[in-house]
């Protein structure tokens, strides 16, 4: 196993190690903290990244789950959906797995299912307690059968954005983190549109944005570059949000 002890007895443990002098050295911090890249890659290997988010009481929870972002999809096929109260929705699982899955509703369901009331972070600026529930993706992802070139797993949306779909990427680690759940349950009714039904990602160590609702498509994928400008995801690729949103 691979403790933090390990991790920052590296490069980082030099940085760790000297702090308050390298920070003081202007040409010394260009360097250390020259690419973003290194900085996020510093950031997630001090952090204890299997770490559960904190969970609360049923009392803690917010009155209203405020909506962000799209609040209804709009398309046709979407209406379609919705009106048949979502039986005809399908989760297709493909990409880099052994097995590829459409998933119905029902079978998410019949599948173990968590539940865990947990602190939604908008970058934005607001907070709001929820209960969610739904199996773990990890769950899913071990009935479709990763293949060995698998590095990250892509959700597809069914809201568009200038026309493409919202879409999402997480690493592994997140993927089969306990708390990342396909959620369709949200203090206990099904999601309400608003929300994201009929199912959504819950990465609950990350901030809003990586939270993908009105899921259509899972797929894994071994690399960022493909997909959008390259860059993982939709605000990622437009805003310049960061795609490691650790929290
Ligand atoms: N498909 C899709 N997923 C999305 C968004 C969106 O616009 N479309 N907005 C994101 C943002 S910024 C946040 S804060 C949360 C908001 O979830 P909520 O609408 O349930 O509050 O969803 C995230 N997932
Ligand atoms: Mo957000």
């Amino acid at each position: 196993m691979i403790g933090r002890r390990t991790l920052i007895g590296g490069g980082a443990g030099l940085l760790l190690a000297g702090c308050d002098r390298v920070v003081q050295v202007p040409a010394a911090r260009r360097i250390l903290f020259a690419g973003e890249d290194m900085q996020r890659g510093l950031q997630r290997a001090l952090m204890d990244r299997s770490a559960l988010a904190p969970e609360f009481d049923a009392a803690q929870r917010s009155p209203f789950f405020r909506p962000n972002g799209t609040r209804d999809p709009g398309t046709a096929n979407y209406a379609a959906l919705r009106a048949g109260k979502f039986a005809d929705w399908r989760l297709t699982v493909g990409g880099l797995v052994a097995r590829p899955l459409s998933l119905s509703l029902a079978d998410l369901g019949a599948m173990p299912q968590r539940a865990q009331i947990t602190r939604h972070d908008c970058v934005e600026g607001w907070s709001a307690i929820a209960k969610w529930q739904g199996p773990q993706l990890a769950t899913v992802l071990r009935a479709a059968g990763l293949r060995d070139a698998a590095r990250y797993v892509m959700f597809t949306c069914a809201d568009l954005y200038g026309g493409v779909p919202y879409y999402e990427t997480i690493d592994l680690v997140d993927a089969f983190h306990p708390q990342t759940i396909l959620a369709w349950a949200l203090n206990d009714r099904f999601l309400p549109v608003m929300n994201g039904a009929p199912c959504r990602l819950r990465v609950e160590r990350q901030l809003g944005y990586k939270h993908a609702k009105y899921l259509m498509r899972i797929d894994a994928i071994a690399s960022l570059a493909g997909i959008g400008q390259g860059k993982g995801g939709y605000w990622e690729d437009n805003v310049d949000y960061d795609w490691y949103a650790g929290i």
